[in-house]
């Protein structure tokens, strides 16, 4: 009897809900432990063309939620429009490098891209911006932020060499992780490499890639490049299953031509070439 009132006391703990939807409770807390799909996008960078194609993709896609990792509006292409879009879409979003620069440089200290946003944005954009956390945590397990946990500019999964990019080494993720390194999963971006890394007896690592500029080059802390080689809008998927947790990297097609041509209308034709190729300016 003991154990019979046992298990309808248990029955009534896991059951416990308002009484207009206790038929759905055990459903709830099924899908929530075992099953969760989060769409990650990073490095929009003001390609609302690009933006668009990859939201469409994702309610496809039948995600439970989107984080976007930041570097939202600077860019050679629409800042304003997409900043309009982007606050009104229901996404978990981080503040990243370039809305950093946005919220504290003066605008001659700015690069173009930072220019022309600043440009575009109105006032309640940049508060907007203003009120993105540096990082967040989706859902248990899983930690989110642009760069590295100690730097929206540093590269989590690449090291900047006298002679370009490479791979960074499991030895170099872990020091750049710190304590992150308990996460099951980590979301990075920053780099618009589209990357899964798995380290051993470590977290998962995902980076999207970019949604808008497949390609880019920097000159610090040295000149390199950055190129995921073709122009596509890049957006990944990470999902929690019983077995644990996987990842996949999805590539969609948009009309670059025309994002390529609104950057050329903009007096960026460095952008426009990579638009079209996904590959760095020469
Ligand atoms: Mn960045």
């Amino acid at each position: 009897m003991l154990s019979i009132g046992l298990h309808a006391f248990m029955f009534a703990i896991l059951c416990w809900a308002p009484a207009t939807d206790s038929p759905v409770c055990q459903t709830r807390a099924t899908s929530y432990t075992l099953s969760m799909r989060i769409g990650v996008i990073s490095d929009v960078h003001g390609n609302l063309l690009a933006l668009d194609a990859a939201q469409k993709a994702l309610s496809a896609d039948r995600v439970d939620m989107v984080v976007n990792l930041g570097d939202l509006c600077s860019g050679g292409v629409e800042p304003g429009a997409t900043a309009w879009q982007l606050r009104r879409l229901d996404h978990l979003v981080i503040r990243g490098n370039h809305e950093r620069q946005l919220l504290e440089n003066p605008i001659a200290q700015l690069g173009l891209s930072d220019q022309l946003a600043r440009q575009e944005l109105s006032a309640e954009d940049l508060e907007w911006m203003a009120s993105l956390p540096t990082r967040l945590q989706p859902v248990p397990g899983v930690t989110a932020f642009h760069g590295s946990p100690r730097s929206d500019l540093e590269y989590l999964l690449e090291t900047v060499e006298p002679t370009g990019a490479r791979p960074a080494t499991e030895e170099e993720i872990v020091e750049r992780l710190g304590a992150d390194i308990v996460a099951e999963v980590i979301l990075c971006g920053h780099t618009h490499l589209p990357r899964i890394v798995r380290l051993d007896e470590g977290p998962l690592i995902v980076n999207p890639g970019s949604v808008g500029w497949p390609a880019y080059a920097d000159d610090l802390p040295y000149l390199h490049v950055m190129e995921s080689g073709s122009p596509e809008a890049r957006y990944a998927i990470v999902e929690r299953e019983t077995s644990g947790w996987t990842a996949e990297l999805h590539t969609i097609n948009y009309d670059w031509e025309a994002a390529a041509q609104i950057a050329e209308g903009n007096g960026r034709p460095d952008i426009a070439y990579s638009l079209r190729t996904g590959l760095a300016p020469e």
